[in-house]
């Protein structure tokens, strides 16, 4: 495939082996830019149906030149649901969830994981590195243990929720604690990866993002090569949203889609650059000091990808709302209940912003909506126990249990 890096910032361009995260010019962001017509030439509708679903099905739009190199768990191919009692609460016609909680590890970071450590092996990296809210962690310690190679994750201390954790140090990453929070484990991770020369696997490298496109190009595939009007996605460090924006972009481009959906991104009150920065009309974010949310995966204040997302927002014709906790706790409780899905606080985020911007009227009832629920709910157990009933004890004799039976 010939592909190359471009500066989103500058366009500078650089060969696609050159391994760089950010631009050397002016330390803009990079994206894969890949060549659609020579993608052309080699896949069409028939042939990518005859694959099985999932990340690799689209090869030939992701940058991994040698299939020998390819780590996969079999990542992607995961349900979209039609949420029919949901939609209807709602004033809903066509709701649907995309449920990335299905993945290998539980969360979206799989599908950006499996190219990017993939891409290490074809660089010959001996580790991999990041810093992490936890899923990202949970991702790149089960792919490095795949792969056989040496994984290290940044984490802020006491901050992380307890099934990411235990995945990270199950899998056998090295797990170190920052007394501090994302942004700060962040700015050491690509210090560290700098001065050691390891490979950073952070959304900022543009490899792991051209795996999250194919949510879209999944998206697509599933409602019968037909774009949904809007997608809704949590945003915490604004990586996956770029990503989806981008798959669909590609998949007009190849006359594959008509249009590319409204995207509507979703933060947590106490975590929002994203969003103040589209209210107030910034060309850049400022970033928050102390993100504080109960959806622990969305607690970030300096979302590194900000200047894509704002773009894919923008672009769009799309939206940024926030969410206070309260409304998430409710609306993972309402897709546990009323859709048989269970997923994870910042996942519910996406909901609970359809909910509140289909109350302020700001989405019409017949239109096709994705929402994309990014990690399984038994990541965090802890944070449904708080804001759960308990458990009635009892004595065990029939008498007392019949008191109970409604
Ligand atoms: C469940 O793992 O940032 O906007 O370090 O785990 O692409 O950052 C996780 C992010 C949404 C936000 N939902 O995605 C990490 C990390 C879940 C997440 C997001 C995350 P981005």
């Amino acid at each position: 495939m010939a592909a190359n890096l471009t500066c989103i910032e500058c366009t500078q361009t650089y060969p696609l082996d050159e391994k760089i995260y950010t631009c050397k010019n002016c330390g803009g962001l990079l994206e894969v830019r890949i060549d659609i017509e020579q993608v052309k030439k080699e896949v069409t509708k028939s042939n990518l149906e005859k694959r099985e679903l999932g990340v690799w099905r689209y090869f030939e739009f992701l940058p991994i030149k040698n299939k020998n190199k390819i780590v996969s768990l079999k990542e992607g191919g995961t349900p979209l649901y039609k949420c029919s009692n949901l939609a209807r609460d709602l004033g809903l016609k066509n709701l649907y969830a995309k449920f990335e909680g299905a993945n290998p590890s539980g969360s979206f970071k799989d599908r950006g994981i499996t190219v990017g450590i993939s891409r290490a092996l074809e660089l010959d990296s001996k580790a991999v590195a990041c810093a992490s809210t936890g899923n990202t962690a949970a991702s790149l310690a089960m792919y490095a243990a795949k792969a056989a190679i040496k994984c290290y994750v940044l984490l802020p201390v006491g901050k992380v929720a307890l099934g990411k954790l235990s995945q990270a140090l199950l899998h056998g990453a090295q797990v170190i604690s920052i007394k501090g929070n994302f942004d700060r484990a962040f700015a050491m991770v690509r210090e560290l990866c700098e001065k050691y020369n390891i490979y950073l696997l952070n959304s900022i490298n543009p490899f792991r993002l051209e795996g999250q496109k194919t949510l879209a190009f999944e998206v697509v595939n599933q409602l019968n090569w037909i774009a949904p009007d809007r997608l809704i996605v949590p945003v915490g460090n604004a990586g996956n949203i770029s990503a989806i924006y981008k798959g669909f972009c590609e998949f007009r481009d190849f006359n594959f889609i008509e249009k590319v959906p409204i995207m509507i991104g979703i933060q947590a009150n106490g975590a929002s650059p994203i969003v103040k920065a589209i209210e107030r009309k910034l060309s850049r974010i400022v970033p928050e000091t102390k993100p504080e949310t109960v959806a622990s995966a969305i607690r970030i204040g300096n979302p590194v990808n900000a200047p894509k997302a704002l773009k894919a927002i923008r672009e769009s014709g799309g939206l940024a709302e926030s969410v206070n906790d309260e409304e998430i706790i409710a609306a993972q409780k309402m897709l546990a209940r009323k859709e048989g899905i269970l997923c994870e606080p910042a996942s519910a985020a996406s909901v609970a912003g359809l909910k509140k911007l289909k109350e302020a009227g700001k989405i019409d009832s017949d239109e096709t909506i994705v929402c994309v629920l990014t990690g399984h709910g038994l990541k965090d157990p802890e944070i449904i126990l708080k804001f759960s009933e308990k458990p009635i004890e009892i004595e065990p004799n029939m008498n007392e249990l019949i008191k109970f039976i409604k």
